[in-house]
């Protein structure tokens, strides 16, 4: 215990010499109002590492078993919230093979916890992540490609069962937008850019994009960022059927976060069915997917919280549910 209140006292300190003082400095470079607002948020949220509503003190690194090096995990942003973030600034949060493993282990930890209901992925104010880390693969042969597997990494990610929205801002590029698009909403600043501009390079999109960015924006538009690498807006991101909402740039990732805890507060058991029956519909028949969703349907009448939440209704009370 006496360790536990020394080692957050530790980690206060570093947070605050990590995000204080370049806070104190940013308005001499940057414009004041998203600038000064970022650190602010890190510090806040710094504050409520390792806290958790029921379980006390919650070490993430503990379940992880190592402290992660390119992604930083901020428990209780909101209740039952955690908030992943993308830690490569220098590199526009290119995504090199540790920080998708850092991100697949910490989802794993978080997917199991059971003081997590939701989970917010962002970047930073510049780049949510502007593609897979192209100096990483440049000299790669198509069998080291296939013998370093990186989709097993990815494959692991689409299994988390909790709901994960995208808080987006700057770049949403290449192996970015497909990791966007594997979380299950997104919420993005005004300056977001999202592109699959694979084709400049010489390649074209593995991680899902031809797939997941067609079945989002449809053929003509999905065609001609593909084949073309054009970045789309926000706005026309919104337009298009991508993204969830648009807001200043000052509020995505409070947006991203309170889209989480509204979430948060419906039946985790519910939230869990319900986003596997949602994603169903997008590799199964019509027919299959309805016979998929009344198994489930059915499956929440056993749980207390199917008992609680009808209960409530009648006794016009919010309900408290409790993922049991
Ligand atoms: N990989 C590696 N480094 C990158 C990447 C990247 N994808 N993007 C940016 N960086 C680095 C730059 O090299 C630069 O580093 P340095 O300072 O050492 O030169 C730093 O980040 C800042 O970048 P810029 O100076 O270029 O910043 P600008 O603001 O001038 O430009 C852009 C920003 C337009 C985003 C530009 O950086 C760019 O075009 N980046 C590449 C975007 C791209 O092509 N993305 C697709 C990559 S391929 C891919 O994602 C395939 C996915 C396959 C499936 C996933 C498997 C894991």
């Amino acid at each position: 215990m006496a360790t536990n209140v020394k080692r957050n006292f530790y980690i206060k300190i570093f947070y605050t010499v990590m995000f204080v003082s370049p806070c104190l400095l940013l308005p001499a470079f940057v414009p004041l109002k998203a600038g000064a607002l970022f650190p602010l948020y890190c510090f806040t949220m710094s504050s409520r590492i390792r806290r958790s509503p029921d379980a006390g003190i919650c070490d993430i690194s503990v379940t992880l078993g190592m402290q992660p090096q390119f992604i930083i995990i901020h428990q209780q942003v909101a209740p039952y919230v955690a908030h992943i973030q993308l830690n490569r600034p220098k590199e526009l949060n290119a995504l090199n093979l540790q920080l998708m493993s850092e991100l697949r282990d910490a989802l794993k930890a978080l997917d199991a916890d059971d003081t997590v209901r939701a989970i917010v992925i962002s970047g930073n104010e510049k780049a949510f992540a502007a593609g897979a880390d192209i100096k990483q693969m440049a000299d790669k042969t198509a069998i080291d490609m296939l013998n370093i597997d990186q989709f097993s990494t990815w494959d692991a990610i689409k299994k988390t069962k909790k709901p994960i929205i995208a808080g987006t801002s700057g770049f949403v590029l290449g192996g970015g937008c497909e990791l966007a698009m594997l979380c299950d909403m997104i919420v993005a600043s005004e300056t977001t850019r999202f592109g699959q501009p694979e084709i400049k390079l010489g390649i074209m999109p593995g991680a899902g994009g031809t797939q997941r960015l067609t079945r989002a924006v449809g053929k003509a538009l999905a065609m001609e960022m593909v084949l073309t690498g054009r970045m789309i807006s926000a706005t026309e991101a919104l337009q298009a059927g991508l993204i969830n909402k648009v807001v200043p740039v000052e509020l995505y990732l409070q947006e991203a976060v309170n889209l989480a805890a509204e979430i948060a507060e419906k039946s985790p058991i519910a939230v869990k069915l319900a986003k596997e029956a949602v994603l169903k519909a997008f590799d199964t028949t019509l027919e299959e997917g309805l016979h998929f969703e009344r198994k489930n349907f059915y499956l929440l009448f056993a749980s207390q919280d199917q008992q609680e939440g009808m209960q409530a209704f009648i006794e016009k009370r919010p309900p408290v549910f409790k993922g049991k």
